[in-house]
């Protein structure tokens, strides 16, 4: 039975048919955050990626899309949404780019989580609406030079002095840190407690300065973070964190986004390499009518079922409120590990053409390196799984 070319396209794009499993306010929400990123993103990502640029300006109409603490209650700015529709819209981005993706992680899961789960009140009601609208820029101060996956080892802290405390210490390795209005820092007090804070750019002894050197995730901005004696009020403790566990509980909900975000990236990669193997003749026919090129494009079609299946499943949990955190890193592990195979099938596919920016697949792989790393390490993860299954502690 002959079938359209737009159901080819919904075969390559869903070839398990999850789509009947999204409900109305999810497919509504993808195809939302699809339509922007088709206009506004992809015409340019290219060039934004190559000249190290992030499109700000489009960070307004990110906040009107709902893009920013998309599951926060709506008095704080969000619309109350389910763990699938926040999925399913870091899958739309990640489409387009890892770094837009992890612009509105850091902003969503890491700092507007921050100041929802463990600030006060006043503080909730003060930044988060404006952060939701994108009109206040957060970035996430947790790795520092000498600590990444050992976050326990950091050196940053916060002194109690006069009417508050004191901050003093180096990150490294942080999203939007140029960008951002203000810091969420995680620094050990007096009592060497792991302690978060809202510190605003620009405070006195507080700078930053952006890493220039990345071959991965060029349109995102990345910095190292200053603290000099940084001075700050009361009011800058997040009241309610209290040690490791608070900065990691950020995590989980960052590394759930990713695990969907990753499926973006390859999907992206999948459907312009099946599209390219369509045109390109070489001995005559298309190269998708040799066996060689039709293997690997099973590989990455089953590859990319299976990221979808466990990003459905994660996100079943995340809606009954059974979601545990190993549950999200072996999904966090699986998917960033699988979208570069899938990447980098895809650029092979496009021979010359696959190393060029001009295409989708060299630009994903290089950034999904990135994202193979950050929010935990594919060692990090599989430890902790493998602590999770075994009872073992083998950091
Ligand atoms: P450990 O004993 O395992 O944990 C200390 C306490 O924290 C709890 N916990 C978690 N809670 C919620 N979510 C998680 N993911 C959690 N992981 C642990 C744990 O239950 C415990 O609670 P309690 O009550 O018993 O005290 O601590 P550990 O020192 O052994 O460390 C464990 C380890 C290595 C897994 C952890 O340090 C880790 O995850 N390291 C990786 C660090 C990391 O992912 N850094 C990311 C920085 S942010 C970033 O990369 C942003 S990129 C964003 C973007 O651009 O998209
Ligand atoms: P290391 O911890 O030094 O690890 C080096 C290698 O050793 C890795 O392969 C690791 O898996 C391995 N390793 C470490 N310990 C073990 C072990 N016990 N067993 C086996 N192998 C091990 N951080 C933030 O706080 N905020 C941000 O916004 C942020 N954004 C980022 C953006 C980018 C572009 C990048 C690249 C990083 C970002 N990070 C951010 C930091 C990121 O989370 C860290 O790079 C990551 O956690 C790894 O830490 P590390 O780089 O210090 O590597």
């Amino acid at each position: 039975m002959g079938r359209s070319m737009n159901e080819k396209s919904a075969v390559i794009e869903d070839f398990y048919g999850l789509e009947h499993d999204y409900s109305s306010e999810a497919i509504q929400a993808r195809d939302a955050v699809r339509r922007f990123v088709d206009e506004k993103v992809r015409p340019n990502a290219g060039r934004w990626w190559q000249e190290g640029v992030f499109p700000t300006e489009l960070v307004g109409e990110m906040g009107q899309l709902g893009l920013f603490g998309p599951t926060l209650p709506e008095k704080y700015g969000g619309a109350g949404a389910s763990g699938i529709v926040y999925g399913l819209m870091m899958q739309e981005l990640e489409r387009g780019d890892s770094g837009l993706r992890s612009f509105a992680s850091v902003q969503s899961g890491l700092c507007m989580y921050a100041i929802y789960r463990f600030g006060t009140e006043e503080q909730k009601l003060r930044y988060l609406p404006r952060m939701a609208r994108g009109e206040i820029i957060g970035c996430f101060g947790l790795t520092e030079p000498d600590a990444g996956s050992d976050p326990s080892a950091m050196r940053t802290v916060a002194e109690r002095g006069g009417s508050g405390y004191r901050l003093r210490g180096a990150k490294r390795w942080i999203t939007n840190g140029n960008l951002a209005h203000i810091a969420i820092v995680w620094a050990k007090d007096d009592g060497g407690v792991i302690r978060g804070f809202i510190v605003p750019t620009d405070a006195p002894g507080f700078s930053a300065r952006r890493i220039e050197t990345k071959a991965s995730m060029r349109m995102s901005v990345t910095s190292e973070l200053y603290l000099d004696n940084v001075e700050v009020g009361e009011e800058a403790l997040l009241p309610h964190s209290q040690g490791l566990g608070s900065p990691l509980s950020c995590l989980t909900q960052a590394r759930f986004g990713i695990a969907f975000g990753a499926v973006g990236a390859a999907l992206d990669c999948l459907q312009e390499a099946a599209a390219y193997t369509k045109t390109r003749i070489a001995f005559g026919r298309p190269i998708a009518a040799t066996q060689l090129v039709q293997e690997r494009v099973a590989d990455m079609v089953s590859r990319v079922v299976s990221m979808q299946l466990k990003a459905l499943q994660l996100g079943r949990l995340y809606d009954q409120g059974a979601l545990r955190y190993p549950q999200v890193s072996l999904a966090k592990r699986d998917n960033a590990r699988s979208a570069l195979e899938v990447a980098r099938t895809a650029r092979e596919l496009l021979g010359g053409n696959g190393i060029s920016t001009d295409y989708g697949p060299m630009r994903h792989l290089a950034n999904l390196e990135t994202v193979d790393t950050y929010e935990g390490t594919y060692e990090v993860h599989t430890l902790i799984v493998g602590r999770e299954i075994l009872g073992e502690n083998a950091f």
